[in-house]
C-alpha cells in the first residue's frame, strides 16, 4: 500500500462542508481519533476535489487480478447465465425518488472513463480503465433528503456467510472520479472484477471499491448497518473506514 498523503503540497484550506461532515456526531462514532486525524489531514493536504492520478493506455496492467470474492453464489449464477439482463441497481434510503435501474439505463447515462491505479492493502496494485456514470448523477436523480450523510454500497456476494458492503461519506460520493463502473478496459466487467457493476472510489484503498453492486443506500448513520463499522472489513479487522491514499 502506498500512502501519498504526506508528500502532497500544503496550502489547501479545509472547506466548511468538509469539516461539518467529518465532525458530525455520526462520523465521530465511526472514526477513531487517529483515523479522524488521517481523514482531516488527507483532506487538508488535498484540495476538496483533488483527483487521483490518471494514467495512459500504455500503463494498463496486462491482467487485472480478482481479489476477495471472484465468483458469487446464491442468485448470482442465474443472472450470470442470462447476461445480467434482469440485474437491477436500486438507489434507495434517504432519497426523494427511489430508483431501480437496469444495465441499459446505466449505460445510457453520461459516462466517464478513467485509467487509475487500484491499491490493495494486501500489497498489490493494478492499473485499469474503468467506465460508468458518476455516482453523483444517480444521487442527483434520486434527490438526497436533508438528513443524508453516508452512502452504503450493497453487494450480491457473501464472505464467510456475511454480505459484503461498503460506505463513503458525501464528499467521496460526489467526487468526480467516483463512478459506478460497468466496463474494464473497454469490455463489460469480468466476473472476477465485479460484474455487472462495481464502485470505483479512486482516492481510497481497494476494499472500498464494492463489487457485484445491487443497491446504493443513502443513510444518516452507519451504526445500524452490519456491525456498525461502515464496511465488511471495517467490521472484522483493523481496516479503517476512511482509507485515503
Ligand atoms: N463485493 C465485494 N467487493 C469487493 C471485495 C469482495 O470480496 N466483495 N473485495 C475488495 C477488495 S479487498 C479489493 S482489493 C477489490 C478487488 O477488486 P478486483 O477483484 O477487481 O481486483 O475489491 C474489493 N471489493
Ligand atoms: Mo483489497
Amino acid at each position: 500500500m502506498k500512502r501519498r498523503t504526506v508528500i502532497l503540497g500544503l496550502g489547501a484550506t479545509l472547506v466548511g462542508g468538509c469539516s461539518r461532515i467529518s465532525e458530525s456526531s455520526t462520523a465521530s462514532r465511526v472514526l477513531d481519533t487517529a483515523e479522524r486525524w488521517h481523514l482531516r489531514a488527507h483532506r487538508l493536504l488535498n484540495p476538496r476535489d483533488a483527483l487521483a492520478p490518471e494514467f495512459s493506455k500504455a500503463d494498463l496492467s496486462p491482467f487485472f487480478r480478482g481479489n476477495g470474492t471472484t465468483q458469487p453464489g446464491g442468485q448470482y449464477p442465474r443472472h450470470q447465465a442470462n447476461g445480467f439482463a434482469e440485474w437491477r441497481l436500486e438507489v434507495r434510503g434517504l432519497v426523494h425518488h427511489p430508483l431501480s435501474l437496469s444495465l441499459d439505463n446505466i449505460r445510457r447515462l453520461p459516462q466517464r472513463t478513467q485509467i487509475t491505479r487500484h491499491d490493495c492493502v494486501e500489497g498489490w496494485s493494478a492499473i485499469g480503465e474503468w467506465t460508468g456514470p458518476r455516482l453523483s448523477v444517480l444521487l442527483k436523480a434520486a434527490g438526497l433528503r436533508e438528513n443524508a450523510r453516508f452512502v452504503v454500497f450493497r453487494c450480491a456476494d457473501t464472505l464467510a456467510g456475511s454480505p459484503y458492503y461498503e460506505s463513503v461519506d458525501l464528499l467521496d460520493a460526489f467526487h468526480p472520479q467516483t463512478i459506478v463502473a460497468h466496463s474494464l478496459n473497454g469490455a463489460p466487467l469480468p466476473v472476477r472484477n465485479g460484474a455487472p457493476l462495481r464502485m470505483r472510489i479512486e482516492r481510497q484503498l481497494g476494499y472500498k471499491h464494492a463489487k457485484y453492486l445491487t443497491a446504493i443506500e443513502v443513510v444518516d448513520s452507519l451504526a445500524p448497518i452490519g456491525r456498525g463499522g461502515g464496511g465488511y472489513w471495517e467490521d472484522r479487522s483493523g481496516y479503517q473506514w476512511y482509507a485515503g491514499i
